[in-house]
Order: C-alpha cells, then sequence, then structure tokens
C-alpha cells in the first residue's frame, strides 16, 4: 500500500524541513511532497535537504497546490499536512487507522475536538467555531472542524471530488464535497501547535473569511438546490402574502395599487425561485449520475492497473 504526504508550503523555511523529518519517521516508506508555490526564501531547498519530493506550481495558493497535487500524484492513501509545523506527526497513525480499517473516507485531525489542547489565535479560534456552526446549521451535519489543514483520505476521495479553490477555502470545499458525495469522515482529536516565532501567517482574515463563506453558500446552492431556491422562494411568497393580508383594507380601499402590485411581484417571485430550484435540482441529480459512472471507470482502471503492477 502506498501513501503519499502531501505539504503545501509557501515561505516555511523554519519549519518545513522538521515537517518533512518528522513525517518520514513516522512512516519511512511514504513518499513526501512539497510543491514549491513560488516561495521566496529557502523552503525549496529545506524541503529537498530533508528528502522530500519537491515540484513546482506556478499558480498562487493553498488551493491550486492541492488540486495539483491532487492530480498529478497517485497512491493507495494521501494525507496532507501544513509545512508550518503546527500539527503532530505522532498523530499520523490515529489518522491513517480508519482508512486502513475501512471505517472511512476521509479522517479530519480536529483541533476544535473536546480533547485537545490547541494553541490557537483568538481571532482563528472565533472564526473557525464560527464557520463550523454555520457549515452544521446550513448542511444539517456534525463537523467539528471544518478548517483543519491535517487530513488523511484514501484514492476514491482524492480521484473524484472536484476542486476549484484557489486559496484556504480548500479545507472547506474538500469537506463539503466529501459530504455530498457521501463519504464517510471521520474525525480524531489532534492537538495544534503555536506557529513558529520567526515565521508569518499567511492568512488574510478578512478577504480569507469571506471566501470560505462564499464557499459555503456557492456548494449549498449546487449541492442543495430545491432547499436553497425553495428557501428563497418561500420568503418570498410567505412576505407578498403577509404584506397583502397586513394591508387588504388599504388595497380593498383602492388605494393600495403599488401595495398590491409589490406584494403580487414578491410572490410571483417565490414562485420563479421554487421553479428553478425544482429545475436545478433535476439537473443535479443527472449529473450525480453521470459522476457516478466516470467514477466507476476510473477505479476500474486503477483496478487494473494495480493488478498488473503486482503481476509483473
Ligand atoms: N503552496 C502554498 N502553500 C500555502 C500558501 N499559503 C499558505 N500556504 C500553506 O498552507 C499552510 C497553512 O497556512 P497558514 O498560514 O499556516 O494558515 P493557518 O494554519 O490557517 O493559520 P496560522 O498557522 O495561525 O498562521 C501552511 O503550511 C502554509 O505554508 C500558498 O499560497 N501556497
Ligand atoms: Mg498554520
Amino acid at each position: 500500500m502506498k501513501t503519499a504526504i502531501l505539504i503545501p508550503c509557501y515561505n516555511e523555511e523554519k519549519t518545513i524541513g522538521s515537517v518533512v523529518s518528522s513525517f518520514r519517521e513516522q512512516l519511512p516508506g511514504a513518499d513526501i511532497y512539497v510543491y514549491g508555490n513560488n516561495s521566496t526564501d529557502n523552503s525549496v531547498e529545506e524541503a529537498k535537504r530533508a528528502g522530500a519530493i519537491v515540484r513546482f506550481e506556478k499558480k498562487q495558493g493553498k488551493g491550486n497546490v492541492v488540486r495539483a497535487m491532487f492530480s498529478e500524484i497517485d497512491a493507495d492513501y494521501f494525507v496532507m499536512v501544513d509545512g508550518d509545523g503546527t500539527y503532530p506527526a505522532e498523530r499520523l497513525g490515529d489518522l491513517m487507522q480508519p482508512l486502513i480499517k475501512g471505517d472511512a473516507d476521509m479522517v479530519i485531525g480536529a483541533r476544535l475536538h473536546p480533547t485537545s489542547e490547541s494553541h490557537f489565535k483568538w481571532i482563528n479560534f472565533i472564526g473557525n467555531k464560527l464557520f463550523v456552526y454555520f457549515l452544521n446549521f446550513i448542511f444539517g451535519v456534525k463537523i467539528i472542524d471544518l478548517l483543519s489543514g491535517y487530513r488523511a483520505f484514501n484514492r476514491d476521495v482524492v480521484k473524484s471530488i472536484p476542486i476549484v479553490s484557489r486559496g484556504f477555502e480548500i479545507e472547506t470545499e474538500i469537506t463539503i464535497r466529501c459530504l455530498e458525495h457521501n463519504y464517510r469522515i471521520v474525525e480524531v482529536p489532534v492537538d495544534l501547535m503555536p506557529r513558529h516565532k520567526d515565521s508569518r501567517s499567511k492568512i488574510k482574515y478578512f478577504r480569507d473569511g469571506l471566501l470560505i463563506l462564499n464557499t459555503i453558500f456557492f456548494l449549498f446552492r449546487d449541492y442543495k438546490p430545491l432547499t436553497a431556491f425553495g428557501s428563497i422562494g418561500l420568503i418570498f411568497m410567505s412576505s407578498g402574502l403577509i404584506l397583502s393580508g397586513v394591508f387588504m383594507d388599504y388595497i380593498k380601499a383602492d388605494k393600495g395599487l403599488y401595495l398590491s402590485v409589490f406584494a403580487t411581484g414578491l410572490i410571483l417571485a417565490g414562485f420563479i425561485s421554487f421553479a428553478a430550484g425544482f429545475i436545478i435540482h433535476a439537473i443535479s441529480r443527472r449529473f450525480q449520475e453521470l459522476n457516478y459512472r466516470l467514477q466507476l471507470i476510473d477505479n476500474s482502471a486503477y483496478k487494473g492497473l494495480s493488478s498488473k503492477i503486482k503481476n509483473k
């Protein structure tokens, strides 16, 4: 069984070497990949020195790098971890166990688990909590840590979920796509360590926060169109009905022409939103079926290739 450790890293010269070595120590047989993503410090040299396979991706951003890694690298199991030395390599075995046993398709190293001792900056902690509550509320799920950068996947997940994120919204996208593809997600507690004192965070809170919210909204629209457009439709229709009910006497007395036009407009807009939800829902069902067939083709091609390699 082949495992690939994927380390997105941008200007992490202080820690990347020790991250590579500690994962090598945990799993000597694994291939460890670091993608040079226009780092301006010695990250690439440090990663090479520690024995990582170094490749390059010119498009800046964690999402761009993870997309390249997922499409270019092949293995049976994949582990993704940050290059800033904040995640414990010793937890690798616990992360991989549910995959190997066949109990999970993606395992998240949950820093927000009640038993974890994580050192968050207060702003990161609040942001993480808010986003995970919001996701759980609108998708009706119980995820503990939405934004953790420490995850393990089986090959199915890596080779079948589409990734369009460019930056820090990547973890949100991966989580929602796994939920919607019905992949089994298991979360194991990990402790988050503080960043190296001489290294800098790459997060821009406002921009990246908005991108994460955007990702949750748009994936909700794409995967649950009936709920999304149906809720909007319901809000419009009930506002129209309430408005016309409250001002009925006024409208009856022929004084509220604009009001009645507005209320009718709201009710019509509600109907249109409902109808759009139904249509998009039907189309997205067809795409899900297509996706499933493509996955079957890919899986059988991979199994064929693996057995050819074994027979050689
Ligand atoms: N390849 C690549 N990696 C990136 C980029 N931006 C951030 N990363 C890596 O993604 C990981 C997470 O970024 P961080 O800045 O640590 O963000 P964080 O973990 O959410 O927050 P802090 O650790 O508190 O700063 C680190 O390993 C970064 O080096 C990028 O543009 N390209
Ligand atoms: Mg970090």
